[in-house]
């Protein structure tokens, strides 16, 4: 008789490390009226495409953000990633909603009476509907105005608040907005484009140092980077492209900031693969919205920010999966890469998963799912954890990922 004696390897994580998920407030909260988006989203006209549903009442977390802390908790979670949405706080210019900012205070008490460390983020994406009238990012006194919203959370909030992000993806929003044309106010201006990136680091400045006049908070920013891959190692064209690419989405603006952030926060989902410049993904590991997941990629990353000696979080890696059938893998083998960079000494603090459930997509709206938590649309917003939900859940208790096949 043959015993087939499955030896698995299990990869143990730092004490201490943090565990948790990210949402944003536009995202999930619901009727945010005073937002850019919400007035793009309502004033859609018949021959636009975009956004494919508007917010509406998004997964009502507003009003239910206990019933999604209580999920945190029973994953075993000791943190979590959320945002402050700037257009409740300051609905008009320069008038602060005191009602808003308890709003907030009572959120982020939630989290820490559920154990969970607060990483807020100030700036995900959405504005203020009247500071988008006034110019936007591309508006030269932008960074003035932040700051000032700024000084009002690091004031408010800071007393209770684990860490501060300034910024979420600030590369991603000069491009998609303003280049992409994807995201209000829709523009394909190049000029503008680097005018709004160059605006947004001006304002993480300027918020940085106003914040740590006021708190002790550790502040960082979030960024979003790809890995880059060449399809052929012989072929220099597509070689220089991916490395002239790599530099702008890293070093290029990372490295200007590099004395004023205290930790860095990665997001990272997917490799782009070049052949003859055209993109090429070769596995067969595409998330529903055709992401090729290269779980690799983020250990090539770690290692390559190790040089800026500054704390990392893995502010947001996952996949949209409605199916929930590769999430558990993505998630497997996202973090041994992570445990192996940080057996090379990277200094790996916190993983959050994007996302705790399903939630407004940006332009394409509800139908990609990249919920540990399914919501019901048809049925009250149900929360229903999915199977990655229970198999995150173990891994968060036992700080630990197991090796072999995720099964249940
Ligand atoms: C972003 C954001 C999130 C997204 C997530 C999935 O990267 O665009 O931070 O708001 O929802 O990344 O696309």
């Amino acid at each position: 008789m043959f015993y087939n004696i499955v030896m698995s390897t299990k990869y143990l994580f730092p004490n201490n490390f943090l565990w948790g998920t990210a949402t944003s407030a536009h995202q999930i909260e619901g009727d945010n009226k005073n937002s850019d988006w919400w007035e793009w989203e309502v004033t859609k006209p018949q021959n636009r495409e975009l956004p494919k549903d508007p917010s509406g009442i998004a997964c009502d977390s507003y009003n239910r953000y206990e019933e999604d802390f209580d999920l945190c908790k029973e994953m075993h979670n000791n943190a979590a990633r959320f945002s402050i949405e700037w257009a409740r706080v300051e609905p008009i210019e320069g008038k602060f909603d005191t009602k808003e900012i308890e709003h907030y205070k009572k959120v982020i008490k939630a989290a820490k009476q559920r154990g969970l460390k607060t990483f807020i983020t100030l700036h995900h994406f959405t504005n203020p509907n009247w500071f988008q009238k006034k110019g936007g990012w591309v508006n030269p006194e932008s960074p003035t105005i932040f700051k000032r919203y700024a000084q009002v959370c690091a004031k408010e909030f800071g007393p209770l608040a684990d860490t501060f992000a300034t910024f979420n993806e600030p590369q991603v929003l000069a491009s998609v907005a303003y280049l992409a044309g994807l995201w209000p106010p829709q523009k394909h201006n190049p000029i503008e484009s680097i005018i709004v990136q160059i605006n947004l680091m001006r304002s993480h400045r300027a918020a940085y140092d106003a914040i740590k006049r006021l708190s002790d908070v550790p502040v960082g920013l979030v960024t979003n980077i790809i890995w880059f891959e060449a399809a052929s190692e012989t072929s220099v064209i597509d070689y220089i492209a991916t490395k002239v690419l790599f530099f702008l989405n890293t070093d290029f603006f990372l490295w200007p900031i590099k004395n004023r952030v205290d930790f860095i926060g990665l997001n990272y989902y997917f490799t782009s693969r070049f052949k003859n410049l055209k993109l090429t993904p070769n596995t067969n590991f595409y998330s529903d919205i055709g992401w090729w997941i290269n779980p690799q990629g983020i250990k090539e990353i770690l290692l390559f920010l190790k040089k800026y000696k500054k704390p990392i979080y893995i502010t947001e890696n996952g996949l949209s999966d409605a199916t929930d059938t590769l999430r558990r893998q993505c998630i497997k083998e996202h973090l041994i890469e992570i445990w192996k960079a940080i057996q090379a000494g990277v200094d790996v603090k916190g993983y959050f998963h994007w996302s705790l459930m399903d939630n407004f997509e940006w332009h394409q709206g509800y139908k990609p799912k990249f919920g540990l938590v399914e919501i019901d649309r048809e049925n009250n917003l149900a929360r229903k954890p999915r199977k990655s939900f229970y198999y995150y859940a173990k891994i968060c208790k036992n700080n630990e990922v197991d090796g072999s096949e995720p099964t249940e």
